[in-house]
């Protein structure tokens, strides 16, 4: 890159939302890489800043009004209990923000005592976990954190509390806001960008004011030359919006870019001008390379034509530009920084007492790939046509252990989440090496395939470099099924594997599957038998049963028939395209087996029923599982394979 323009600068921001306890790595990346380049930026996390500007002793102040309105037009429970403890919600939301923070320790003792924080009705959810009622004397959250758990058990009080201000400000406010994605529905798998455009033509309310106040004093502080949007998620979308138009109403000529994981899997057929109202480039897939030709161009260096991997505005058309030149390798891409960043800030939410769960929502970890892509690139449910999985890079582990240094030092923190979609075995048994030998300490934890190269040996190994928690796909486990999706695994290995992670002490969650193509009911009995007995043999600590959705990245998206299924049309789509309905001649009702298995999956988390007859789950007839129950412990028993 050529000596850069004195005053240039690129602001990278996260919008609101994606998650609270740490930041989405996106702007870290891109952040990180552009200064590698020589090239000034900085980068904001909106969806935080926001979140703690609602949450605050003037946002809950400012929230009393809209309450007020909406509880005349609509009495609730929720609605009441605000407006009858206002003020202690006033006094207290700032101490239990810093709490949340990690800030003010002591405050454990007084919120736990329940006489400190008033109690809405997100609160009756503890006299659901079982327990007497509060004359008895008993702890009804004895159960999960015992006599000592302090600290766990007034954040999950206070997460109560927080919760019971956004089912407040759902009510008097805006019905789309959560914590994690904020009017998703705008833009998940939305052929047409109507509903977008209506909800960004309403008047702004109380959250909008908010973020367009922290965008304004974005743009004062760092007067940039060039705005990155980040949107990850559909969640991330109309709040990213909402940040441009504020921009264009402020600083008309200030270039906007959108990108990141949303618009690479969803916009890829973009065909609506209308987006471009609201920024000026979209770019596809790593964001590396295209804003280097981007910048280049913006800095008159490079003609628009030049552009690589990038949707621009032209007579009213939407058009792609996209000059082939090669991605920036993944050994090159530079080490994330997170400078900027107010780390002290996030919070540490503890909501759902499940221990997979937290880890992805509590705790500042920091956000690493190992890899560019994935290694396997074959299930047949996953988008492994897009770059984000197919174009598969390593770099050294004396690179990747580089990088880990480097972020261990700017931060302080020595967590890591590996963010690969499955971090491969060997770059992994080569991390741990690399860490041994120098000494390196931290803690990990990623998602990768229960594959039989994680012998018990590597498991141990990586134990010892810190990884704490494993999660990984056992989809549909079912042999049959298995081998359709290509998955590369068979039940009994998945056993093995899942053992050995835990043995080694490491806590493994199962990602599992239900309503694939031809599934039966027969099928699904037995994987939840299979399952059973994973948690009985001690294979498994956690698992979540997703619904599997069709995309048309997939290869059963692009291959149906080979799947047995067959599409149903998708309506012209100028905006995103993701999800797509499918016909499945089964014709098996995964409504009703989809009941049964998350029932039965959260019960075996709390060792509940695990002995039981996996019928018993079912509230339709079902067969008798086919799997004999000695099954799983007969795989442990047999050397691996
Ligand atoms: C790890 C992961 C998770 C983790 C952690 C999430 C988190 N908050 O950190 C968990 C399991 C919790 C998760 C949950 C979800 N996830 Co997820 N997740 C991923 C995964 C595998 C990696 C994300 C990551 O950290 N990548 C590393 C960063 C650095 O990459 P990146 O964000 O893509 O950024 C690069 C480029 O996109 C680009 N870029 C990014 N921003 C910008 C901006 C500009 C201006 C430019 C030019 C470029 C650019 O440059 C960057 C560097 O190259 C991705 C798939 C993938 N391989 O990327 C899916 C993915 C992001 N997730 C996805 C989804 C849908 C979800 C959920 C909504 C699922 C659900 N229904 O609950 C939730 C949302 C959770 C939340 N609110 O936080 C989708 C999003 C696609 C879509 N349809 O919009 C993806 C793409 C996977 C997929 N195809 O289904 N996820």
């Amino acid at each position: 890159m050529l000596p850069q323009p004195s005053g240039w600068r690129v602001l990278s921001l996260i919008p609101p939302m994606t998650q609270l306890n740490t930041p989405y790595p996106s702007t870290a990346y891109l952040t990180g890489f552009l200064r590698s380049r020589g090239i000034a930026a900085v980068q904001q996390d909106l969806a935080l800043e926001l979140v703690l500007a609602l949450f605050s002793r003037a946002g809950v102040a400012a929230l009393a009004e809209p309450a007020r309105a909406a509880a005349a037009a609509r009495p609730s429970p929720t609605l009441a209990a605000f407006l009858d403890e206002h003020e202690r919600y006033v006094a207290t939301v700032d101490p239990t923000i810093r709490f949340l923070q990690g800030g003010d320790a002591t405050l454990a003792h007084r919120i736990n005592a329940r006489r400190y924080l008033p109690e809405g009705p997100r609160f009756a959810q503890l006299d659901a976990y079982g327990a007497a009622d509060d004359d008895s004397g008993e702890d009804p959250l004895a159960w999960a954190f015992g006599a000592l758990g302090l600290q766990d058990r007034a954040r999950h009080l206070a997460t109560l509390y927080l919760n019971d201000l956004a089912d407040v400000l759902r009510e008097a406010v805006d019905p789309r806001f959560e914590f994690v994605r904020y009017a998703e529905k705008l833009a998940t798998a939305q052929p047409t960008f109507d509903p977008l455009a209506a909800a960004l033509a309403a008047a702004p309310n109380l959250i909008d004011r908010e973020l367009a106040a922290l965008t304004e004093a974005a743009l004062e502080r760092h007067a940039p030359s060039l705005v990155l949007l980040s949107v990850p998620f559909p969640g991330a979308v109309y709040a990213a919006l909402r940040i441009a138009a504020t921009i264009k109403a402020r600083r008309p000529g200030l270039p906007i870019v959108l990108g990141g994981g949303f618009v690479n899997t969803e916009l890829r057929e973009l065909a609506e001008p209308r987006l471009f109202d609201y920024v000026d480039y979209i770019t596809l897939d790593a964001g590396e390379r295209p804003l280097l030709a981007l910048i280049e161009h913006l800095q008159g260096r490079r003609g628009r034509a030049r552009l690589v991997r990038t949707f621009v505005r032209e007579e009213g058309q939407v058009k792609y530009i996209n000059l082939a030149e090669p991605d920036v390798p993944f050994e090159d891409v530079g080490t994330p920084t997170w400078d900027g960043l107010p780390l002290d800030r996030y919070l540490s939410l503890l909501d759902m007492l499940n221990p997979m769960n937290r880890l992805w929502s509590d705790g500042r970890w920091n956000k690493l790939t190992v890899a560019h892509g994935c290694y396997w690139k074959k299930c047949s449910f996953c988008d492994v046509s897009l770059d984000y999985i197919s174009r598969y890079e390593t770099a050294s582990a004396e690179t990747l252990v580089d990088r880990i240094e480097a972020i261990v030092a700017e931060t302080g923190a020595t967590g890591f989440h590996f963010v690969d979609e499955a971090a491969p075995p060997k770059a992994l048994k080569a991390l741990a090496e690399e860490i041994a030998r120098r000494g390196t300490a931290i803690s990990w934890w990623g998602n990768v395939r229960f594959e039989k190269t994680f012998t018990p040996e590597l498991c141990e190994r990586l134990a010892e470099s810190g990884c704490v928690a494993i999660s990984g796909g056992l989809e549909v486990a079912s042999d049959r099924l298995l081998a359709l999706m290509k998955k590369g695994v068979s039940v009994d290995q998945v056993a093995r594997v899942t053992k050995a992670f835990a043995d080694a002490g490491i806590l493994v969650h199962a990602y599992l599957m239900y309503g694939f193509p031809t599934q039966t009911v027969q099928d699904t009995v037995d994987a939840l038998e299979y399952v059973r007995q994973l948690f009985e043999n001690g294979c498994i600590h956690s698992g979540f049963f997703h619904r599997f959705a069709c995309t048309v990245h997939s290869p059963v998206g692009q291959r149906p028939a080979d799947y047995g299924v067959t599409l149903l049309p998708l309506p012209d789509s100028p905006f995103a395209k993701n999800d797509v309905g499918f016909h499945d001649p089964s014709g098996v009702d995964h409504d009703a087996m989809g009941r049964a298995l998350k029932k039965a999956i959260y019960n075996f988390m709390h060792g509940i029923g695990v002995e039981a007859d996996v019928r018993s789950w079912f509230d339709v007839r079902v067969p008798k599982p086919t799997v004999h129950r000695q099954r799983i412990a007969r795989a442990l028993a047999e050397p691996a394979r």
